[in-house]
């Protein structure tokens, strides 16, 4: 095997491969975790609802009760984050906001869990059942914020967090006093393979191992796209010249470059360098709030599932 592979991932510098073996035992892991609980939290990235999303998770947990969690909202453009929340109340689909590091939201999780299993612990407890819990799954691609969202509901640091993917390796319980219990689990990166503009979301926030990346090309793709959805942004954090022009997206990119300082012998642009900063800052939300995937610019008929 080629060993710019990330065969956990199923990623590769040439592109995104897919691991039919890695996929089924994850999908296996998942029906029998299913079993042991009463629910799902699905925590999704407020930036890219749709991408971030598990495409088979309807037939894996048929009917049982889930919530989804759109984390990383301090990062997202405001107004998209409600009208993402509204989109999915119109559909029936029970779905919050967070930001895991302040903790904003965290207590509306706890409440809506509990409200949307309140029959069963009411007939638990009518059966005499003492300390009724509810028992959720918390599921997620790598660095959403699954482990830090669970520490902010326990008040405490349990679970193992940290801003590269793949921190969390095996599945956790966390108990949360008597009421609640909580399933930690390793992210899965269900690969949206058939759609490229996915794939390279889930890069631009940091979902993949950056080592199996071209990050320069990857940062060409995100001027591109930034300059779609807002320019200004862009431009004012860089400091661009209004009457700046271009032909090309990278030619943006080495004005950024050359902005920063990113400059090496001759005059050039380190692109490397200018390409880390522009993927850094993107993630970190110093460019601005931005959602990359609108209810409106992907058409409501598909939501990501
Ligand atoms: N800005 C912002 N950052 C967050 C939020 N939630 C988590 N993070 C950061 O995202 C990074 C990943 O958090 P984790 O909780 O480790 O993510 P995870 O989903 O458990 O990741 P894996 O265990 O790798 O699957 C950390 O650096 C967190 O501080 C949030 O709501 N907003
Ligand atoms: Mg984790």
């Amino acid at each position: 095997m080629s060993k710019d592979i990330d065969n956990e991932k199923g990623f590769s510098k040439a592109g995104i491969n897919y691991y039919p073996g890695h996929m089924a035992r994850a999908r296996r892991e998942i029906e029998e975790d299913c079993k042991k609980v009463d629910m799902i939290i699905e925590v999704l990235d407020a930036r890219i609802p749709m991408a971030s999303r598990n495409p088979i998770l309807n037939e894996i947990i048929g009917t049982k009760p889930r919530l989804l969690v759109l984390n990383k909202s301090d990062l997202a453009d405001e107004v998209e984050n409600q009208k993402w929340i509204a989109y999915y109340n119109k559909r029936g689909q029970e779905a919050l906001l967070t930001d895991s590091n302040t903790g904003k939201g965290i207590q509306d999780v706890v409440k809506k869990a509990s409200e949307m299993m309140k029959n069963k612990i009411e007939k638990e407890q009518s059966r005499g059942k003492i300390g009724a819990s509810i028992k959720a799954m918390i599921v997620g691609i790598p660095n959403v914020g699954k482990s830090t969202l669970i520490n902010k509901i326990a008040g405490k640091q349990t679970a193992e967090t940290g801003n590269k993917p793949g921190v969390t390796r095996k599945n956790q319980w966390i108990r949360l006093a008597d009421t609640l219990q909580l399933l930690d689990t390793p992210g899965v990166l269900w690969p949206k393979l058939d759609n490229e503009l996915y794939a390279k979301h889930l890069a631009y926030i940091g979902t993949i191992k950056d080592e199996v990346l071209d990050r320069e090309e990857l940062a060409v793709d995100l001027v591109k796209e930034l300059l779609k959805i807002n320019e200004k942004l862009l431009y004012q954090r860089y400091k661009i010249a209004e009457d700046f022009s271009y032909d090309m997206p990278y030619e943006l990119l080495e004005e950024i470059g050359r902005k920063r300082g990113c400059i090496v012998k001759g005059n050039e642009v380190d692109y490397t360098r200018t390409a880390n900063i522009l993927l850094d800052e993107f993630r970190s939300g110093k460019i601005g709030r931005i959602t990359l995937e609108t209810i409106l610019s992907e058409g409501a008929k598909n939501d990501g599932e």
